[in-house]
């Protein structure tokens, strides 16, 4: 008897939690938009259903429909100020800040994206002004225990080219954890971090290089497609995903 009552009493438990992880909790920034808010700033969102998250969300669109509202940015390099060359733990948990520059978590990104489909989005702007984005329909993160894989596909392009396929499939790499396909590390090559093949064509979290400079190889904020250079990086990049149906 004490047994069944205490089953039940977990059962309900399980019930309540799964419920508030999808029901009463906002899960991203489309759950925060389909709410009704629609101006862009930060917001809390709960990826695993019990810890806010603290996000930036871009509720208005830039003019193209289908870049209307409910993104979460889950990186965005904007004015040099956050040191992205950081450990594992720190690309694990997130670190930045919101306001500015961050990068929001390969945790938080997986729960985001385990159980629910997302496309990524990755607006680029260089210092001469010119702007374009590079879109891809599916996006995920796989769990740490798999090296934070990522899963993207469906590239449509916005002027940017494609710098991020090649990325598909690839485990993601620090300066203390390397898990790239090339016999050095590549995170330690190109101070960066990211999901790194033998190394790169996108290099979104290297040094902030304020333009073109070729001083040292390839270790900027670069997406090597823009225009076909290694040496130029970007003003501003923002990586941001939106849920789908
Ligand atoms: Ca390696």
């Amino acid at each position: 008897m004490a047994l069944k009552v205490f089953l039940v009493a977990l059962l309900s438990v399980v019930l309540v939690s799964g419920c508030s992880q999808d029901g009463d909790m906002p899960v991203d920034c489309s759950s925060h938009y389909k709410a009704g808010q629609n101006l862009s700033g930060i917001y809390s969102i709960y990826p695993a259903g019990n810890a806010p998250v603290w996000v930036y969300c871009q509720m208005v669109s830039d003019g193209k429909d289908e870049d209307n509202g409910g993104w979460t940015v889950i990186q965005r390099r904007m004015d040099g100020s956050v040191n992205f060359y950081q450990p594992w733990n720190k690309y694990k948990r997130g670190f930045g800040n919101v306001q500015s520059e961050y990068w929001m978590g390969l945790e938080n990104m997986h729960q985001l994206t385990r159980n629910r489909k997302y496309m990524l989005r990755v607006d680029l702007e260089d210092f001469t002004g010119r702007k374009g984005f590079a879109q891809y329909s599916t996006f995920s993160v796989g769990p740490e225990t798999d090296g934070y894989k990522l899963q993207v596909s469906g590239f449509k392009d916005g002027a940017a080219g494609d710098s991020l396929t090649y990325h598909n499939g690839m485990k993601f790499t620090t300066f203390d954890k390397d898990q790239d396909t090339d016999v050095k590390n590549c995170a330690k090559q190109y101070l960066g971090a990211f999901w790194y093949n033998g190394c790169y064509h996108a290099n979104p979290n290297g040094v902030y290089l304020w333009g073109e400079d070729p001083t040292i190889f390839a270790i900027g904020n670069v997406w090597f497609h823009w225009k076909n250079n290694i040496a130029v990086g970007m003003k501003s990049i923002r990586m941001k995903i939106k849920r789908v149906a």
